[in-house]
């Protein structure tokens, strides 16, 4: 039987097999992402989402939602007081949002990359928000910052049981042996 080179590769390297104990699926982190009313406006969440899962990011939960100003103030406490925090709530109670949990080793510093600098204008080209706006108010995402407001703001939005544990079907070939 013919197999594809891609398969002889993967086993001469030891990436086939006993996958179930692999790091990557033990160690996983978890950050909330949010695509924000102006993503969901300007019909960019299916492009949000394209480039997460094609980054191997896991999706574990989701949630299409209206958010209250109370859980917007809620979600960004750390910035009450500021002067930007009654426009920011407002903002992201506005509109439906698409609130998401993702998971991979590190996810919480690779999605704050993918997403750029918190202003469009400031943002890489590159990044979602250099690549998809150019203003400081209407950013189109969040992701959590660390993995202590990760934990919080996750409980936030779901309950443990609404954050689904699978396992994704190319994990294998997200992640080598040595990884
Ligand atoms: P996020 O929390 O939404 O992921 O954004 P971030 O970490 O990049 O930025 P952060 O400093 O946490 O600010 C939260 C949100 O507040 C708005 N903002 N406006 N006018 C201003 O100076 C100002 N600064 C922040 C942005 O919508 C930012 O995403
Ligand atoms: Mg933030």
């Amino acid at each position: 039987m013919r197999v594809r080179a891609p398969f002889c590769d993967a086993l001469k390297n030891g990436n086939i097999g006993a996958r179930y104990e692999h790091p990557h699926t033990r160690m996983a982190e978890s950050t909330l992402i949010i695509i924000k009313p102006d993503g969901i406006h300007r019909h960019l969440a299916g492009e949000i989402i394209g480039r997460l899962e094609k980054k191997g990011l896991k999706l574990a939960a989701a949630k299409f939602m209206q958010v209250s100003e109370e859980l917007a103030r809620q979600l960004y406490a750390v910035h009450q007081g500021k002067p930007f925090f009654e426009g920011l709530v407002k903002y992201l109670s506005s509109a439906p949002v698409l609130v998401m949990v993702w998971e991979a080793e590190g996810v919480i510093d690779m999605a704050r990359k993918m997403m750029g600098a918190t202003f469009g204008y400031d943002a890489e080209p590159g990044t979602i928000r250099g690549d998809f706006g150019c203003s400081k108010g209407y950013n189109l995402i969040h992701g959590s910052d660390s993995p202590e407001s990760a934990e919080q703001e996750i409980k936030l939005f779901f309950r443990p049981d609404e954050i689904i544990d699978y396992r994704l079907a190319d994990a294998d070939w997200l992640y080598g042996k040595n990884d």
